[in-house]
């Protein structure tokens, strides 16, 4: 099938044929027609495993069956579809992490190290594949976290992340695969609810808000965590994957839009929707939270691809009530 879609000049010259792997998950979901509209629907292959794609995915490209965990279903894929490209979001999340660490390390290791392993073979351009804050620990500072800085995570997530930055340096250096990578916070977006993580009531929050009046938090009031808007995470991807290489000096960078408590945004949310009411109480979730920083230092990456957010709490709250207020 073809699908087509309007494409620009400058499209075409940077033409790729690009692979997501986990095009279902929350970020997934909206980087697939994201790229699509900049690449080219039959340009970017959506692949899924056990969460259903949505529809707006299925019908606007290309979609197939992938299990990372599969080195030979990855080699068939990348030949058939004659890849270059490829954005590897699929991970299990912090929380789920701690529920599971076996799977957790099996999931988030071995696909990314199939991927890793099959695309030098297969001489893929640009890998992305994203990092997390959960890659610190209680033992990096917290208020402005450098690039550079302990890495010592008490969660399985954040180990699984912090072996995968020093593979990505690692398959640079041997081997100049180009893979780059961002140290996410926690995303907050309005098209598909995260799974797992940590910084989900950011999310969880606004659909509660929205529809019940009402959100029990399992984080404390005061606890702050740095945070992004999905248009700008989304514009993060596509600024690393287009920076130009001679200008990046390591393959690891934070990013961040925003840092705030549960009580702040809370208080924020109250401005649209007087009547509504937070209480707490603290899970396990609680003690992720507390390891983690409160706020990132992203110089490096504004100084050696121009990241510059454009959301703050301020506005990414009143775009997200304006959208889920629509759609709830
Ligand atoms: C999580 O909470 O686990 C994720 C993350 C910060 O990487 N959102």
């Amino acid at each position: 099938m073809i699908y087509t879609n309007k494409l620009t000049f400058q499209n075409l010259i940077n033409m790729r044929r690009i692979l997501v792997i986990g095009a279902a998950g929350q970020i997934g979901s909206e980087l697939v027609p994201f790229l699509r509209n900049k690449y080219g629907n039959d340009n970017v292959i959506a692949t899924g495993r056990k969460t259903p794609l949505p529809d707006v995915i299925k019908k606007s490209g290309p979609v197939i069956y992938l299990d990372a965990l599969e080195r030979n279903t990855l080699s068939r894929v990348f030949y058939e579809y004659d890849i270059d490209t490829i954005f590897h979001m699929a991970s299990i999340l912090s929380a789920t992490g701690e529920k599971m660490p076996q799977t957790a390390w099996d999931i988030n290791m071995n696909g990314l190290i199939n991927i890793l392993e099959t695309s030098r073979r297969y001489n893929i351009k640009t890998i992305v594949w994203p990092s997390s804050i959960a890659a610190f620990g209680p033992t990096t500072p917290r208020e402005n976290t450098p690039n550079t800085t302990v890495l010592q995570p008490t969660t399985m997530y954040g180990i699984t992340k912090v072996a995968g930055e020093l593979l990505a340096e690692y398959y640079y250096k041997k081997y100049g695969l180009d893979i780059r990578s961002m140290r996410l916070p926690g995303i907050i977006s309005s098209e598909t609810l995260p799974g797992g993580g940590t910084t989900d009531y950011a999310v969880e929050i606004f659909y509660e808000a929205i529809k019940n009046m009402k959100y029990t938090c399992f984080l404390k009031e005061n606890t702050v965590l740095p945070m992004m808007y999905m248009p700008d995470c989304l514009k993060s991807m596509i600024d690393l994957l287009e920076a130009d290489n001679s200008k990046l000096k390591r393959r690891v960078y934070n990013i961040t839009g925003m840092s705030f408590s549960a009580g702040e945004i809370a208080a924020e949310i109250k401005k649209y929707i007087p009547q509504f009411e937070i209480d707490y109480k603290p899970d396990f979730r609680e003690e992720i939270a507390d390891s983690w920083p409160k706020s990132i230092d992203d110089s490096l990456a504004r100084e050696e691809w121009n990241w510059n957010p454009s959301y703050d709490l301020a506005s990414m709250t009143k775009d997200m009530i304006d959208i889920l207020s629509k759609r709830l």
